[in-house]
């Protein structure tokens, strides 16, 4: 079986780990190799274990409202990596406070991620778009 790796973690200075746990679970169930680096990522952090890994998918969590910082450059160190197909998703509460979700997605998709989700994405969304992305059969 063609097991598809995702590489996920906590970008920045964020201690909200609650979220990655409960998507790293939905994956692990859902039948992709998930590589988890946890909270504190950099996004050396990501790019390096995605180059180990041969990843599929480099998927950020950002929940205390520094995402837009933290996250941007990262799509060109992909690119600088050589890792040129893998996919980017962004989500979480990424921006400080209320702001417009069309601007915020907007913002990101920019700066290069292929999916951006808010805190009500759900993990069975991920999963979604994870199929739809890699066109692969999901477990269940
Ligand atoms: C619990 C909590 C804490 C705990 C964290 C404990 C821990 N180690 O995890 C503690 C008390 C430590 C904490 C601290 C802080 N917190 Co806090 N915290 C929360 C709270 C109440 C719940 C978070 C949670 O666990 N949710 C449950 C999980 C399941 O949901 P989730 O993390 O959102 O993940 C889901 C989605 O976001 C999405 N998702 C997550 N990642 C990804 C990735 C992708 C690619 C996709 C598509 C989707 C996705 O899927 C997940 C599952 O559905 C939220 C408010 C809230 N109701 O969300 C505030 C909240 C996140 N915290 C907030 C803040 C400001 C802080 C502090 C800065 C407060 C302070 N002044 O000290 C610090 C941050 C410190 C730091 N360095 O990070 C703000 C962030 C505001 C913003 N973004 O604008 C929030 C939103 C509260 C608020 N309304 O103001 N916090």
């Amino acid at each position: 079986m063609n097991q598809k790796t995702i590489v996920m973690g906590v970008i920045g200075a964020d201690i909200h780990v609650v979220g990655n746990k409960i998507i790293e679970y939905a994956l692990r169930e859902a039948g992709f190799n998930v590589v988890n680096l946890g909270i504190f990522c950099s996004q050396e952090d990501f790019v390096n274990a995605a180059k180990e890994t041969n990843a599929d998918v480099i998927l950020v969590s950002s929940l205390y409202g520094h995402g837009e910082l933290d996250c941007k450059g990262l799509k060109e160190k992909c690119l600088e990596a050589g890792l040129n197909k893998v996919k980017l998703y962004v989500g979480g509460n990424l921006v400080v406070g209320k702001q417009n979700w069309e601007d915020v997605k907007a913002k990101f998709e920019a700066m290069g991620f292929d999916r951006v989700g808010s805190e009500t994405t759900m993990p069975d969304d991920i999963i979604k778009w994870l199929q739809e992305d890699l066109s692969c059969i999901i477990a269940k």
